[in-house]
């Protein structure tokens, strides 16, 4: 036997190095972006095992490769856990992502210039959701709803007189930046009133849907794409559940519509998600990541911040900090010095472009993994304010720094090697 040590500390020691240095950094930060979480050890290693090795191009049963059987029973699994976790009759475990999921459903069901109706970016939506600079919306003729001017919540009264004028094949409801529960009910209807087809973008809230903590898209939307990695704590890639009425055109779309060999590592790794996401100990998370949110929005609201849409009913909080004289950015990339990572976004109705922002969101699905609660959300609120009042300070900024890395040390993060 050769003595010889083929690990990647060996064999690549730069790449070895990069990932020790990530590995520390995701220890000793508060990881605060809503759309990130920590996979567990279990998930890590389905897929970072040798089923990444094979080439699976079709589904389980009809491939265009021999040697497939063993891994058409991981995407079986990975398929059979999402339909009873989810309540779908059908589901697509093989998009690589939230975007390819969106993509694929889009290819299998419309033509080029058909019409969509989805929710503008600076209310909360998703590029794919008809962005002008995204290929959803070069290709099809979106059109957009929004959230009221006063409320900051989605207004549906307004979706449905949007939907009458220009009766879209398709309606998708969904978002990446709104604090506020999804009204699947109300959408269904005002896409039956124009004969629509319900696709409901659930990648933010997948995990709190999975755990009880939202209403639940099933029953409602006809089609629902997520991605695996956000609240629901998987592997990074998407999903689409369908009606078996879709199931053909969704499965078309993706491949061969929009993807080649599906990943088969990772549909291993969906599928213990899958099962992760179907305890108890689940449920308790997603009720927790919620009520987090709400402490932590309550102790930035005493604090003098303005919350868009006055509170959350989710995982993530929006904030506006121009009443603190900041802007998005300005005020992320502070929090960032002082330990504290989230991302600066626009807020409803912005003057400020994208790439400066008018809000920071920040979510709690991370931090709550790793096991904080109540008080820490409160004194996390009050670590974030302080960092506000004193963004251009790099000696309080650092010792904030101190305070953040205290408390990362005594919750670990699960998965990350200590
Ligand atoms: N889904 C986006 C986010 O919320 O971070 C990225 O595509």
């Amino acid at each position: 036997m050769s003595s010889v040590n083929t690990g990647l500390q060996n064999v690549d020691p730069v790449v070895s190095d990069i990932i020790s240095r990530e590995n520390i950094r995701q220890n000793n930060v508060l990881e605060m972006i809503p759309s990130e979480n920590y996979a567990s050890t279990a998930v890590i290693e389905a897929i970072g095992s040798v089923l990444t090795n094979k080439y699976a191009e079709g589904y389980p049963g009809a491939r265009y490769y021999q040697g497939n059987g063993i891994v058409d029973e991981a995407e079986d699994l990975a398929r059979d856990r999402a339909k009873a976790l989810f309540n779908y009759a059908h589901a697509n475990v093989q998009p690589h992502s939230g975007t390819q999921a969106n993509m694929a459903v889009y290819l299998g069901l419309l033509k080029p210039g058909d019409t969509v109706m989805g929710m503008q970016l600076d209310a909360g939506g998703h590029l794919t959701h008809g962005h002008p600079v995204n290929a959803s919306g070069k290709l099809y003729n979106f059109v957009s709803y929004g959230v009221d001017r006063e409320s900051e919540i989605i207004d549906y009264d307004a979706m449905l007189e949007i939907a009458k004028l220009h009766r879209p094949k398709l309606l998708v409801v969904g978002a990446t930046a709104y604090p506020r529960k999804i009204d699947f009910a109300r959408a269904r209807e005002i896409a039956d009133e124009v004969d629509a087809t319900l696709m409901a973008d659930m990648a933010h809230i997948s995990g709190l849907i999975a755990g009880g903590a939202h209403p639940t898209p099933s029953g409602f939307a006809h089609i629902v794409t997520s991605s695996t990695h956000k609240t629901l704590r998987g592997p990074r890639g998407g999903m689409i559940l369908c009606d078996q009425d879709y199931a053909r055109r969704v499965d078309r779309g993706v491949f061969p519509g929009s993807q080649g060999g599906p990943m088969m590592n990772i549909i291993a790794g969906k599928a213990v998600m899958l099962s992760e996401a179907n305890t108890d100990q689940f449920k308790t998370y997603a009720h927790e990541t919620v009520s987090n949110a709400n402490i932590l929005a309550t102790t930035l609201e005493d604090g003098g911040l303005r919350l868009v849409s006055g509170g959350t009913e989710t995982h993530l909080v929006l904030v506006d900090v121009t009443p603190m004289g900041l802007t998005g950015k300005v005020a992320a990339e502070a929090l960032e010095v002082a330990g504290i990572v989230t991302n600066y976004n626009t807020i409803p109705f912005d003057s400020n472009p994208p790439t400066v922002g008018s809000g920071v969101r920040m979510g709690t699905p991370a931090i709550t993994s790793r096991g904080m609660g109540s008080n820490e959300m409160k004194q996390i609120g009050e670590l974030i304010l302080r960092v506000f009042e004193n963004y251009d300070d790099s000696q309080i900024l650092s010792s904030i720094r101190i305070d953040v890395e205290k408390l990362c040390s005594e919750f670990a993060a699960p998965g990350v090697e200590k």
